[in-house]
């Protein structure tokens, strides 16, 4: 196409409208590469990456071309080509200063979690922002100086038509190529930055939008009556604590762990006559453990974030997508966090080797309460150390320390691992045990990474003890949900000692079993106990234990040593598993035998009638809690309302030393206690993404030394002593 042919397209309405999608397009692209990190690897992804602003800048712009008369058809496109700029530039100012996307509710200023953009943010601009402008400057200038001509002819309304909807087909086959990629995309709203991967800023924004706006059609409509319903359920699910159990762990750390991805049947698991998870197991199984044999994982969607959702506010998840992503930026929290400093002075953390927008994180425990939240950011993150969804666990819990130690006891600390996350991938040089052999690599690799992790939490244990942080904690160790899907569950059955012939629904249910072990240091009435319960259980049992009563507040769970806690476990399918019967749907089956009831007595009917009514009734009732924001409406006597505006998690190691400072010797870190030293000293790990640093440690200490020995021979020597403060000062 020769120079002439070129220009007088762009003097033709359609040509204009090309000109304008082309250097849109080619500006978001170069701000994708330069600006966002959102993970995109593989011919593919970035296949998707390259066409995902296409249909939504088609879209828009092609409102422009139903115009007939020139200057305001003109004028239209340039004003849409304009705020679609300063959509895409604001974005870009707010990334760099959240590492996150601006959701409607920031846009607008409703967001009580982020500030949105301010003065600051604009003080970290680049030059390079200027290219993301620059072309209206150009464009404008071609149009006055006739560069460009405008074209008076309108465009056929066919022609138009035609080009919206070749956008719309384009926009779902963008949504199609994304779901591909990563199933459930939409409906499970993982993090922004894959949708924004996936589907580009404008799709991401519209989305948030529409969601936005059905949840304050729902917020709105909500008042204080509507809790009625929600006190009545959870007063009369209330169980009174167990007075042996309650608060014998009074004051001490709590230290969460969230083991990824793990299942009950790994726990005393034996592959090819070898223990997968033997440090795991001497927990499980000693005296100072309470152990949990038939607790399940009662996640949906938002899998990782519903477990933390029930496991911190005894409240479910939701049916459809993640409660933290949906709900979690604007919701009012009673959360663990939250009511254990209010009510028993601990401080708080999360140790999460993922970048903070994961699950939308970074807004979700602002309005918990967590008061330090050390991401992905506050970790060396270079390849070696990664795996898909963050750093190593080994490294988690030994880089962990330098921020842990400054926490002033008693302290709340959650640690979430990933290594044995979907697809149970871990290098070679971490691989220490035997994969099975099924055929199926996920199955096989899962208890590779499960044994990785074992021994993660040993060198952690370890540390606990050597730093002297151990006996003064109780340790909750926890699987989040299954790691093996139903789907690849009959390859597993034979690992099980069960055929995949007779496996059933049954067999999936129990499958959904996860370990919960309360780990207490000096007890000795620990052991493996039979009773049933779920992860929106934790909570209450937890408070309890601390010596907290939970009567004020509104869960939907129920203490486990409490004779009072009833036995029904709810599925978020609105399954359920009872001691004695597991009911998927309308099928009940008996435990134990796995035997479909098809007759059951009149009794039995009436008994599996009313649970199943008690377990649809919780789980909507706690919808109801979350989608309306009825927490709002609620203040528990003696809890005040979190304010989520006193929280920046970028600052959180510095916080911590300030903190320290200013309480001078009152300070009651682990490093204050160490003498104001570290204790980094006492963790002993064969990560060996660590080997290379310890070895250069250890190299740059015996060239001090070696160097201290030479001046000193020098000095004694009696020549110029100037030259060993030298020395040391250079190897410094
Ligand atoms: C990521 C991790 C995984 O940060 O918590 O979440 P999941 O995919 O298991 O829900
Ligand atoms: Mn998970």
């Amino acid at each position: 196409m020769s120079w002439t042919k070129i220009k007088n397209f762009f003097n033709t309405r359609f040509g204009f409208f090309a000109l304008l999608v082309f250097i849109f397009w080619l500006k978001t692209i170069f701000v994708y590469l330069s600006d966002f990190h959102l993970g995109v690897s593989g011919f593919y992804q970035y296949f998707v990456l390259l066409l995902n602003p296409i249909a939504t800048t088609v879209l828009l712009f092609s409102l422009a071309l139903y115009i007939r008369r020139p200057l305001p058809a003109y004028i239209c496109s340039l004003l849409i080509y304009t705020a679609n700029t300063a959509l895409l530039l604001f974005s870009v100012i707010y990334y760099r200063e959240f590492t996150d996307f601006m959701t409607i509710n920031v846009i607008f200023g409703y967001s009580s979690v982020s500030q949105g953009l301010s003065s600051s943010s604009f003080s970290i601009m680049k030059p390079q922002d200027f290219l993301i402008i620059v072309d209206i400057i150009i464009l404008l200038g071609l149009l006055l100086f006739k560069k460009i001509k405008l074209d008076p002819r309108p465009l056929p309304r066919k022609q138009a038509v035609a080009t919206t909807s070749f956008a719309l087909f384009f926009l779902l086959l963008n949504i199609t190529l994304g779901e591909i990629d990563r199933p459930q995309l939409l409906s499970r709203t993982f993090d922004r930055n894959y949708l924004v991967k996936y589907l580009g800023i404008d799709t991401f924004t519209v989305y948030d939008g529409l969601k936005t706006a059905k949840n304050n059609q729902t917020r709105s409509s909500a008042n204080s009556s509507d809790l009625d319903k929600i006190v009545a359920y959870t007063q009369k699910n209330y169980a009174k604590p167990n007075a042996a159990m309650f608060g014998i762990a009074k004051n001490k750390n709590i230290i969460v762990i969230h083991l990824e991805s793990f299942q009950q049947f790994l726990i005393n698991y034996k592959l090819n006559g070898k223990e997968v998870t033997p440090f795991l197991n001497s927990l499980y199984n000693g005296k100072e453990t309470y152990s949990f044999a038939n607790f399940f994982n009662e996640v949906g969607q938002g899998k990782t974030s519903d477990a933390e959702t029930m496991l911190e506010t005894s409240t479910f998840g939701l049916p459809q997508g993640s409660l933290f992503s949906t709900l979690g930026t604007d919701n009012t929290f009673e959360a663990a966090p939250a009511i254990l400093n209010q009510q028993a002075g601990y401080s708080s953390a999360v140790f999460h080797g993922n970048i903070a927008s994961f699950w939308n994180r970074d807004n979700v425990y602002k309005n918990f309460g967590y008061q330090n939240f050390f991401d992905a950011s506050f970790f060396n993150t270079n390849s070696n150390n990664l795996t898909e969804y963050g750093l190593k666990d080994k490294l988690l819990f030994h880089d962990s320390v330098k921020y842990l130690e400054h926490l002033q006891q008693p302290f709340y600390a959650k640690f979430i691992t990933v290594s044995n996350h979907f697809p149970f991938v871990i290098d070679k040089q971490n691989t220490t045990f035997t994969k099975a052999d099924t055929g199926d690599s996920s199955i096989d690799n899962y208890f590779v990474t499960a044994h990785y992790l074992d021994q993660a939490v040993k060198e952690f244990f370890d540390y606990l003890k050597k730093a002297g942080l151990y006996n003064n904690s109780m340790i909750v160790i926890y699987g989040d949900h299954y790691g093996i899907s139903n789907s690849r569950n009959l390859k597993l059955a034979p690992l099980l000692g069960k055929s995949s012939t007779t496996w059933s629904d049954y067999d999936n249910i129990q499958m959904q079993r996860v370990p919960f072990m309360i780990h207490i240091p000096g007890t000795t009435s620990g052991k493996v106990l039979n009773t049933y319960g779920g992860e929106i259980d934790v909570l209450p049992t937890i408070m309890h234990l601390v010596g907290l009563d939970t009567k004020n507040y509104l869960f939907f769970g129920s203490d486990l040593f409490s004779s009072d806690h009833k036995q029904l476990v709810a599925m978020r399918n609105e399954n359920y598993v009872t001691p004695t019967y597991t009911v998927a749907g309308n099928t009940i089956y008996e435990n134990g035998t796995g035997n479909v009831i098809t007759h059951p007595s009149a009794e039995v009917k009436a008994k599996l009638e009313a649970d199943q009514k008690e377990v649809s009734y919780k789980l909507s009732l706690s919808d109801d809690l979350n989608n309306q924001n009825l927490l709002r409406f609620y203040v528990p006597t003696g809890f005040t309302p979190v304010n989520p505006g006193n929280y920046t998690y970028k600052n959180s190691y510095l916080n911590l030393l300030n903190l320290e400072k200013a309480l001078k010797t009152t300070s009651k870190s682990l490093w204050a206690q160490n003498g104001q030293k570290t204790t980094i000293d006492k963790y002993s790990t064969d990560a060996p993404e660590l080997k290379t640093t310890d070895q250069d440690k250890a190299n740059v200490e015996s060239a001090k030394k070696k160097a201290k020995k030479q001046a000193a021979k020098k000095q004694a020597s009696s020549t110029n002593a100037s030259s060993s403060a030298n020395i040391s000062a250079t190897i410094k």
